[in-house]
């Protein structure tokens, strides 16, 4: 096999975001620039020549070339052999998982997650470590580094590998696997849940709906629910992954999720419906007429973990990003569990995950995991929805009504302003800063600020220190508003709003949540300057 030797210069944008290297198809596609990226990535790394890396991805448009040339590439690097999900696939939860089964060294996973595909749309790039979880900064800062300063890559001269048919084939040195997308994953779900009792549950009168986006969980909600587990045929809808999720936006949220909002908030609703992101690690549960806020799902996964097989051992801790609702809180509390909380960014759980700190973690945007995989995992969450119901043989309202009482509501919203001119939205952040020093002790309508910083996280197992996550204004009362700006969008820049407040009276627990923040969804505005810098009357998501 050739290896050539390609001179290329830098790109000035290749800094990972949130999760990973975000950007517009066309980014993309331009001469050397995945290139560059996956070269920089490789020249970041020690010690990988002759071991595994695992490649797959979402499906989107863009999926099979890179996945090609990301192949070439890791030949001409010196890995020793290549696992790749059949057809490209693997959803983000499921390369974590063959990472860990089979000590690859690392994975490349291809994905802009919940972002819209096509040629239009976004495509992403993200390095995955040997425990299974996203880079941590230490990584992402080296690739990044790399990106500034490279000058050439390797690629080795071979044909195409044909994804779509399982077994093995060389790319010189380097042995390509083609491995089923699902199987190793529906096994570890199998290990973890009640698989009988869910079964009975779902052959009985419960009826469930699982909407996949035509993102890429359609196979794996398939095999799950409707050939393991029994769910009638069309449980699944939108179940074939496409490559422009069939014109969607694969974020499983009220906004765009709205076929399955419909069917969930309409007459004759089901039992249980839920919904999965572009690459599978996000989640949204609802209920007949219900929606379960992530924050709430995330605190009552915690609070009734010992219902399921998988966890019945009990919890050694549990976490949370910082804006994420502080309701586990409330649970790790009353269990005498620590609760951790960590800057956005499912990579700042690997390391308590690691030293087994926590088993169950968290955040506000529609992700729930633990430490089955290092990754924030859509269906298994559905799967522990699942599990409860089957146990607890009440209705999502019920549950979660139930859950209040017992612990208080921490009433939550998440306010998105997207695609926000990005030097208003600094000048916002900026003006919210300038206010700091003077905050605290002041009296904000009927509220008396308690703290006004800058959140920074010091990673309690290697010491890193990760700074400016998000502008906190917390009240003496407890409730918080959170300021942030999206490090996942690809244009602009995408405000996050975050609200929470504590209601402990179970008579005031039913009420819209929109109605219980209002008092500080006023203030927040007048706080920052929300409407007069954005432009904008009112936000585009709510959740
Ligand atoms: C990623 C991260 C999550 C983060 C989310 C939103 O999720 O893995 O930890 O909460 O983005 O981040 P931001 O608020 O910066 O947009 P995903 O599903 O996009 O990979």
């Amino acid at each position: 096999m050739a290896i050539k030797t390609v001179s290329t210069t830098p790109f000035d944008d290749q800094k990972p975001g949130t999760s990973g290297l975000r950007k517009q198809v066309p980014s993309f596609q331009q001469p050397h620039y995945l290139e560059n990226f996956i070269q920089s990535t490789f020249n970041s790394l020690e010690d990988y020549q002759g071991k595994t890396l695992v490649v797959g991805g979402d499906g989107r448009y863009y999926n099979r070339p890179a996945i090609q040339t990301i192949l070439k590439m890791a030949a001409a690097n010196g890995v020793g052999k290549a696992m790749v999900g059949q057809g490209g696939i693997l959803s983000t939860p499921a390369a974590s998982c063959l990472i860990r089964k089979y000590d690859a060294f690392g994975g490349i996973i291809l994905s802009a997650s919940h972002n819209p595909g096509g040629p239009e749309g976004d495509f992403g790039v993200k390095y995955n470590v040997s425990n299974g979880g996203p880079a941590p900064e230490k990584v992402t800062s080296a690739i990044f580094e790399n990106t500034k300063t490279i000058r050439e890559y390797k690629i080795a001269e071979a044909t195409d590998v044909d994804l779509d048919r399982l077994g093995t084939v060389q790319i010189g040195e380097m042995t390509v696997e083609v491995v089923d997308s699902v199987a190793d994953y529906a096994e570890l779900m199998e290990s973890l849940f009640d698989f009988g009792k869910i079964r009975t549950l779902l052959e009985g009168d419960f009826r469930m709906c699982m909407d996949s986006l035509h993102a890429v969980t359609g196979p794996y909600a398939k095999a799950i629910f409707e050939q393991a587990l029994g769910a009638q045929p069309g449980t699944v809808t939108n179940g074939e992954p496409l490559e422009d999720f069939g014109g969607g936006h694969p974020d499983p949220n009220l906004v765009y999720a709205h076929d399955l909002v419909k069917t969930m908030f309409g007459s004759d609703a089901p039992d249980f419906g839920a919904a999965s992101d572009g690459d599978g690690d996000r989640n949204m549960i609802l209920g007949n007429n219900f929606f379960v806020n992530p924050s709430d799902s995330l605190a009552l996964i915690a609070a009734n973990a010992q219902l399921v097989p998988g966890y019945k051992a009990g919890l050694s801790g549990v976490a949370r990003s910082m804006p994420t609702s502080q309701a586990v809180d409330r649970v790790a509390k009353a269990l005498g569990m620590s609760c951790y909380e960590t800057p956005t960014g499912w990579k700042f759980f690997g390391n308590l995950l690691d030293a087994n700190k926590i088993t169950i973690c968290g955040e506000e945007s529609f992700g729930t995991g633990s430490d089955h995989v290092r990754e924030k995992d859509g269906l298994w969450a559905v799967l522990f929805w699942l599990n409860i119901l089957a146990e607890r043989q009440q209705s999502v309202e019920e549950i979660v009504v139930d859950h209040w009482q017992t612990y208080g509501r921490n009433f939550y919203s998440r306010h998105d302003y997207e695609g926000v001119d990005s030097a208003k939205a600094n000048e916002l952040m900026a003006g919210l800063r300038d206010q700091f020093s003077t905050l605290p002790g002041q009296a904000l309508g009927d509220y008396t600020v308690d703290y006004a910083d800058d959140f920074s996280y010091t990673d309690p197992i290697d010491g890193s220190i990760s700074q400016n996550q998000g502008l906190r204004i917390g009240f003496t009362d407890g409730s918080r508003m959170v300021f942030r700006l999206s490090g996942t969008g690809t244009q602009g820049a995408t405000l996050r709003l975050y609200l929470e407040s504590y209601e402990p009276d179970a008579a005031k627990h039913l009420v819209d949540p929109q109605e219980a923040l209002k008092p500080l969804i006023l203030l927040a505005d007048k706080t920052a300057k929300i409407k007069e810098l954005t432009g904008r009357d009112a936000p585009t998501v709510i959740t």
